[in-house]
C-alpha cells in the first residue's frame, strides 16, 4: 500500500556527523561485503577548473597554474578529490586550448613547466588527484607536425593528418561541429589537397590509421603519467578513427554523427593505448561523449574490453534540447518524467559492469543553475543546492564544476560582441548567412551559450571579483557582489557550505557510490524520488525539480529514517515538498 512517506517521525541529526566539513578525508568509515571491484576513481569527487577563468596571479586578465595553486586550500576544502583541469598545454586558443600547438608544454599564459611541477606536488600533498584533458582527434593547425605535413606531399609527417587530393574531386561530405558552412574539408592550394576538420579549421584531424602518429602520442601520454598525473578525459575521442576511403554517408546522417563519424579500428586503438600506457598505472580515464547510446557506450569502458575507466555520456546533458536545432531550449519547459527515465536507462545499463560520470555542467554547456534549476534571486540557492544533491547521490563519479559551489549562473550576454566562444561566433555567423532570426539566436544562448559556464571565478566582492587586478578576459557576472566564495564560507547556509557537507557525506556513505539505484514514483512530473541501498544500509533521495511545492508518494517505510541532509531549514513535515526541496534520509 501507498504509504505518505512522511507520515513518519524523523530526526535532524546530519549536523554533528557534518560538523567537520571543511576535513576531505579519502577514506571512509563504510565497510561492505558488497563491492567486489573497488576502484579510487569509482569513489573520486571529481573537481572541474577551467583554469582560463580560475584565479589569475599576474594582472593579465587569464586564469593561470600559480593562481590554481595560491586557491589549492580553497579546493582542498570542497572536500572534492580530483581536479579535472581543461587543457593547458601551448596553444593558439582558437578554441580555448582545445586546439593544441604542442603537447609537451605549457601555454605561456597559463605559466611554466616549473608551475604544473608545483600544481600536481601541491596536489598530491593534499590527498587530491590530477586528471589532464587528452586533445588527440585534433591538433592545432600551429601544431610542428601539421606545418610539417601541409608543406608538401612527400613530407615525412604528411601521413599524420587526413589529406584528400583535389584532382581526385571534392570528397564526400562531412559534416563539421565549428565551421561556418558545416563542412569538414578545408582546401589548400599549397599542396592542392582538402584536410579534414571535424572541428574548426584550425583545428586538423590527426591520422590514427597512421601507427607512427599512434606512437608519438603514447610516448607523449607516457611523459605526463611519469610526472605524476593521475588520469586523463579523452576529448572526442570516439571519432579519433576514421574510414580512410571516406565513403558517401546516407542523406542525413548528421543525426547520428556519432554513429557515422565512429571509424572501423576505434576500440583497436584504445585496446592498443590502454596496453602501451593506461593499463601500466591505476588510473582514471573517462571518454567524452562516446557512444550515443548506452550499448555503445559500454564498448569503451566494460572491464573485458580493458579501454577506458568511465564513460561520460551525451543523452543526460542534451536532454530537453530541440531536436535537429543548434542548442535551441525547448519551450515546454524540463520534462522531468522523460528524464528521469533517461537517467534509470543509463544506470540499469551499466548496473553490473562498466561506469558511468555524472554531471549537469562543465566548460560546453551553461551555468547548471540556469540551466537545470532556476536563477532567479528567489530560487538561485535552494535549487543549486538541490541540483548538487543530485550529482552527489546517483550512481556513477561525479563532476562538479568550478563555480557550481557557489550557485553562478548565466551571464546572459546580450550581443555577439560580447562573446568569445568560437562555437557561438560561428553559428552566429551561419544562422545569419541562413537569414535566420538573430534575436532568438542570442536568447537562446542566453541560456545555452558556452561562455555562460567559462566566465571568471567569483573569489570575492572586490573589484573584478577578485579574479584578477588586470582586465578580465570574459566578463564577469555582475553578481559577484553576492554570488563569491568569500562571502560563502562565512555563511552556513550558502550553497558552499552545503556542497561541502554533500562531499562529506558521499566520501563517509559508501552506498552513494556503489549502492543499488532505484527509481520511485516515477511517473511524478516535479519529484526525482530514488534510493541508493548497499549491505542493509537504505538511502532515499528526494528531489522537488520544480518552483511550486509538490507531493511525492512512495511504498518506502520511513518510519525509523533520519535525515542527513536537507536544502531548507525546516524540511517539510508532509508528503509536500517545498519548492527545490531536496532531503536524503537514511533508514
Ligand atoms: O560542445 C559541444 C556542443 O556544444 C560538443 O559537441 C563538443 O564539441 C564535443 O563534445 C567535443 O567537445 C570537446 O572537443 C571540442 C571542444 O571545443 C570542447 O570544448 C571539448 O569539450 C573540440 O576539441
Amino acid at each position: 500500500m501507498k504509504k505518505n512517506i512522511f507520515s513518519a517521525v524523523y530526526y535532524l541529526v546530519f549536523i554533528a556527523a557534518l560538523s567537520s566539513c571543511n576535513s576531505s578525508t579519502t577514506d571512509n568509515k563504510v565497510s561492505s561485503t558488497e563491492i567486489s571491484d573497488r576502484k579510487w576513481w569509482k569513489e573520486a569527487i571529481v573537481y572541474q577548473i577551467y583554469p582560463r577563468s580560475f584565479k589569475d596571479s599576474d594582472g593579465d586578465g587569464v586564469g593561470d597554474l600559480k593562481g590554481i595553486i595560491s586557491k589549492l586550500d580553497y579546493i582542498k576544502s570542497l572536500g572534492i578529490t580530483a581536479v579535472w583541469l581543461n587543457p593547458i598545454y601551448a596553444s593558439p586558443n582558437t578554441d580555448n586550448g582545445y586546439d593544441i600547438s604542442d603537447y609537451r608544454n605549457i601555454q605561456q599564459a597559463f605559466g611554466t613547466m616549473q608551475d604544473f611541477d608545483s600544481l600536481i606536488k601541491g596536489m598530491h600533498d593534499r590527498g587530491i588527484k590530477l586528471v589532464m584533458d587528452m586533445v588527440l582527434n585534433h591538433s592545432s593547425s600551429e601544431h610542428e607536425w601539421f606545418k610539417q605535413s601541409r608543406s608538401s606531399r612527400n613530407n615525412p609527417y604528411r601521413n599524420y593528418y587526413h589529406w584528400w587530393p583535389a584532382e581526385k574531386g571534392k570528397p564526400a561530405p562531412r559534416f563539421s561541429f565549428f565551421d561556418v558552412n558545416g563542412d569538414a574539408w578545408k582546401y589548400d592550394s599549397l599542396t592542392n589537397a582538402y584536410y579534414l576538420h571535424i572541428f574548426s579549421d584550425k583545428q586538423p584531424d590527426l591520422n590514427w590509421e597512421n601507427p607512427k602518429l599512434r606512437e608519438e602520442i603514447y610516448s607523449m601520454m607516457q611523459y605526463w603519467l611519469d610526472k605524476g598525473v593521475d588520469g586523463f578525459r579523452m576529448d572526442a575521442f570516439q571519432y579519433a578513427s576514421k574510414d580512410t576511403a571516406f565513403p558517401k554517408f546516407p542523406e542525413g546522417y548528421t543525426k547520428e554523427v556519432v554513429k557515422y563519424y565512429t571509424g572501423p579500428h576505434l576500440h583497436e586503438y584504445i585496446q592498443e593505448m590502454a596496453t602501451k600506457v593506461l593499463n601500466k598505472k591505476d588510473i582514471l580515464t573517462v571518454a567524452e561523449g562516446a557512444g550515443s547510446n548506452p550499448d555503445d557506450a559500454m564498448k569503451f569502458v566494460y572491464p573485458e574490453g580493458k579501454e577506458f575507466s568511465m564513460a561520460y555520456h551525451f543523452e543526460g546533458i542534451d536532454f530537453g534540447l530541440v531536436p535537429g536545432e543548434f542548442k535551441v531550449p525547448d519551450p515546454k519547459g524540463l520534462d522531468l518524467a522523460k528524464m528521469k527515465t533517461l537517467y534509470t536507462k543509463w544506470d540499469k545499463a551499466f548496473e553490473t559492469k562498466g561506469w558511468l560520470s555524472i554531471y549537469l555542467a562543465n566548460h560546453d554547456q551553461p551555468r547548471m543553475v540556469t540551466r537545470w534549476g532556476n536563477d532567479a534571486p528567489e530560487f538561485r540557492e535552494v535549487s543549486s543546492k538541490m541540483l548538487s544533491t543530485f550529482i552527489m547521490t546517483m550512481r556513477g563519479t561525479p563532476y562538479y564544476y568550478y563555480g557550481d559551489e557557489l550557485g553562478m549562473s548565466n551571464i546572459k550576454f546580450n550581443t555577439i560582441e560580447e562573446y568569445n566562444d568560437i562555437e557561438t561566433i560561428n553559428h552566429y555567423k551561419q544562422a545569419k548567412a541562413e537569414g535566420k532570426d538573430l534575436v532568438k539566436f542570442i536568447t537562446d544562448q542566453k541560456i545555452m551559450g558556452r561562455d555562460n559556464g567559462r566566465t571568471p571565478f567569483q573569489w570575492d566582492a572586490s573589484t573584478n571579483a577578485g579574479f584578477t587586478t588586470g582586465m578580465p578576459w570574459l566578463k564577469i557576472n555582475s553578481n559577484y557582489t553576492i554570488v563569491n566564495a568569500a562571502a560563502e564560507d562565512k555563511d552556513s547556509n550558502s550553497c558552499l557550505n552545503y556542497f561541502r557537507k554533500l562531499t562529506q557525506l558521499r566520501k563517509e556513505n559508501l552506498v552513494l557510490v556503489y549502492g543499488k539505484y532505484t527509481l520511485l514514483d516515477e511517473n511524478n512530473a516535479d519529484v526525482y524520488a530514488y534510493t541508493r541501498e548497499l549491505d542493509g544500509k537504505k538511502l532515499l533521495i528526494l528531489l522537488n525539480f520544480k518552483n511550486t511545492a509538490a507531493t511525492v508518494n512512495t511504498d518506502v517505510d520511513i518510519s525509523k529514517a533520519k535525515i542527513l541532509l536537507s536544502n531548507y531549514s525546516s524540511p517539510s513535515v508532509n508528503s509536500k515538498l517545498q519548492p527545490y526541496e531536496a532531503v536524503i534520509y537514511e533508514f
